[in-house]
């Protein structure tokens, strides 16, 4: 099992990214849309995991629906695997809600898919593996 990322869902990313620069003095090294998933995404190195701000671009997008029912806060955590196609299948064999029909291109340069957190003790998860050159 290795964490890779914990995303963090934020209603006003400049109030968090000014928090992490004085608490911190840390400076995203990736920010980055991914517009299938209606989101900027803006990535810190937390020393050997990463932290990464979930804005939404897009009304209606899940982490827009999350933060108008939670208000922002931790969203999901993201695991990192060898083969996220092969994890899809195999997480689906077992009985589990993998969300979407296939896994999909995300940040960071990797591929993606999420496990429904009803089926994961409440915890949204992310499976992640790096996109084949
Ligand atoms: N963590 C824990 N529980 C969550 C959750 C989260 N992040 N998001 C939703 N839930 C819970 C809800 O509270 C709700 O529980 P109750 O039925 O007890 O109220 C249940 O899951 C269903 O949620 P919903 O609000 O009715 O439904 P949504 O339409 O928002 O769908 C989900 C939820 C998880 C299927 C949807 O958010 C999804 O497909 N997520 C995967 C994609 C994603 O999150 N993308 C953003 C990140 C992108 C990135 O990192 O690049």
């Amino acid at each position: 099992m290795k964490l890779e990322h914990i995303g963090i869902a934020v209603a006003d990313v400049e109030t968090t990214r000014n928090l992490f620069q004085l608490v911190f003095g840390a400076v995203p090294y990736k920010t980055e849309e991914v517009l299938s998933e209606g989101v900027r995404t803006h990535f810190y190195d937390a020393g050997g995991v990463k932290l990464e701000l979930l804005e939404s671009i897009l009304p209606d997008s899940a982490v827009d629906r999350f933060i108008k029912k939670n208000g922002q806060g931790l969203h999901h955590l993201a695991f990192s695997v060898d083969d996220a196609a092969r994890d899809f299948d195999r997480l689906k064999e077992l009985g589990l809600r993998v969300l979407g029909e296939a896994p999909s291109s995300g940040a960071d340069d990797k591929v993606i898919f999420f496990v429904h957190p009803k089926d994961t003790s409440g915890v949204l998860m992310e499976f992640c593996s790096p996109k084949k050159p």
